[in-house]
């Protein structure tokens, strides 16, 4: 079935809809060069072109011109999707756009469906998997951070990364095997477990680097938490500068999840700011707190809000809390109401103060921001799949090394050797990667 759509010459917009300079119509298939001959009028055939050559001419509809076009011609497989293509640039009127695709589909082309470009050169092999994923990351990253991991992820660093783990799975397999069948021969079991600590913790520096991925190609999502009234909706309009939640001095003021996008030179912020998290009695409060709670879940990066005039109460542990599991800080507001600045113990990082209200002291807060979006390190771009595998993998691993018999052990790692191969095109099934290609938009 999938082969066999393979054998059609499919069409689609390259560029968005609207009025443009230029606009580009892509065909790929089989029969490509033909079929675009039968349109295009330009001094020379496009069958008879060398590939990556540019032709000028004329698409035409018998005698009518529908326009004058540019055919580039790529020859199989020297092409994004390594079959015959032509790309046609038009002027950047929709309505030749999609005269031009129509024609083309009128004498035999299908309209192709989203991703379907990219899948093609899945299916023909010149890109696995992880690649694929980093050309919609490309298309998609909110950060220049992001476009420049997706880039490098494209040039195949995951797939070699998820190569070397395999390898380094299977070899331990047949270590362990060793010791399984040959126990006089003289192989130290102790030599296993650095091993695969070590692996457990490249398996975690892959996790953090595909979290570091998500938060790219999104922008980073920031929440801002803390008790009723302690200012959050204060200081999420001070970011934003505009007065997008409401304020009130009634304690239990906001709701629902007032999200807003903050633009800094180094990427996007998500900024979200919702209700107050503390004792709810109402059911409405009760939602709105859950919700929140959700937020917070979700969040690459937590704004956790105290109220200097009120200082630290047992309720504020609890939020700080969540600081032991995700990046954050911690911010003193309303200090223009107090003489000084509360201090706190035992807590990692030093916690600013602010004044939401009067907009002091906001630029250390902005910076703190701009530096995570910016993040350093390793990012790598990875689909549902593929991080759900990443993460059983890291569970056989740990089992691994916790079992108390060798063939235990072979057992997990077996399983663990089954997770990391899994992210290869092989092991793919038809819903995962309907699953990625429906994320394309129509033309990649
Ligand atoms: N003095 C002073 N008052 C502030 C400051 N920030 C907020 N307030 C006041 O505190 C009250 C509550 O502010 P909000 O921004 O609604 O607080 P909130 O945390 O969003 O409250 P809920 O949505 O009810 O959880 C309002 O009267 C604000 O004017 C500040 O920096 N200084
Ligand atoms: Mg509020």
């Amino acid at each position: 079935m999938l082969l066999e759509r393979l054998q059609d010459v499919i069409v689609a917009p390259a560029t968005p809809g609207g009025r443009s300079a230029l606009a580009i119509v892509r065909v790929s298939g089989p029969k490509t060069l033909r079929m675009c001959d039968q349109i295009f009028k330009g001094r020379k055939r496009l069958i008879g072109a060398r590939g990556h050559q540019l032709l000028n001419g004329f698409i035409v509809e018998g005698e009518e011109i529908v326009d004058e076009a540019l055919a580039a011609v790529y020859r199989a497989p020297h092409s994004y999707t390594t079959e015959d293509t032509v790309e046609f640039s038009l002027h950047g009127n929709p309505l030749i756009v999609e005269r031009v695709t129509d024609l083309l589909i009128g004498i035999g082309a299908r309209l192709a469906r989203p991703g379907e470009f990219t899948e093609r050169a899945f299916l023909h092999g010149r890109l696995d998997v992880t690649q694929a994923e980093a050309v919609l990351a490309t298309i998609e990253a909110r950060t220049l951070k992001g476009i420049k991991a997706a880039l490098a992820q494209l040039r195949g660093d995951l797939a070699k990364e998820l190569e070397g783990l395999s390898d380094r799975v299977r070899w331990l397999l047949t270590l362990l095997q060793a010791q399984l069948e040959f126990p006089e021969e003289d192989i130290q079991e102790e030599s296993l477990e650095p091993m695969l600590e070590e692996l457990i913790a490249d398996t975690k520096r892959l996790e953090r680097a595909f979290r570091r991925g998500r938060s790219q190609r999104k922008g980073l999502a920031v929440m801002i938490l803390g008790r009723p009234n302690v200012g959050k909706s204060t200081l999420f309009n001070a970011l934003l500068g505009e007065e997008r939640s409401i304020v009130t001095p009634v304690p239990g003021t906001t709701r629902d999840l007032v999200t807003g996008t903050l633009r800094l030179p180094t990427g996007q912020v998500r900024l979200f700011d919702g209700a107050g998290i503390g004792i709810a009695e109402s059911l409405p409060d009760q939602c709105a707190v859950r919700r929140a709670i959700g937020a917070v879940n979700r969040a690459d990066f937590l704004l956790v809000i105290l109220d200097a005039t009120s200082g630290f109460v047992p309720a504020d542990a609890e939020l700080l809390k969540l600081l032991r599991k995700k990046p954050g800080m911690i911010v003193w507001n309303k200090t223009d109401a107090v003489k000084e600045v509360p201090s706190l113990e035992n807590v990692s990082g030093e916690p600013i103060g602010i004044s939401a209200l009067k907009r002091k002291n906001l630029s250390p807060l902005l910076d703190r921001l701009k530096e995570e979006a910016s993040s350093q390190g390793e990012t790598f771009f990875a689909n549902r799949f593929q991080e759900e595998r990443l993460e059983h993998l890291a569970v056989h691993l740990r089992s691994a090394l916790d079992a108390q018999y060798l063939d235990m052990r072979a057992k997990e790692l077996r399983e663990a050797l089954a997770d990391v191969t899994g992210t290869d095109r092989s092991a793919l099934d038809q819903r995962i990667l309907e699953e990625i290609f429906s994320r394309f938009c129509v033309g990649k």
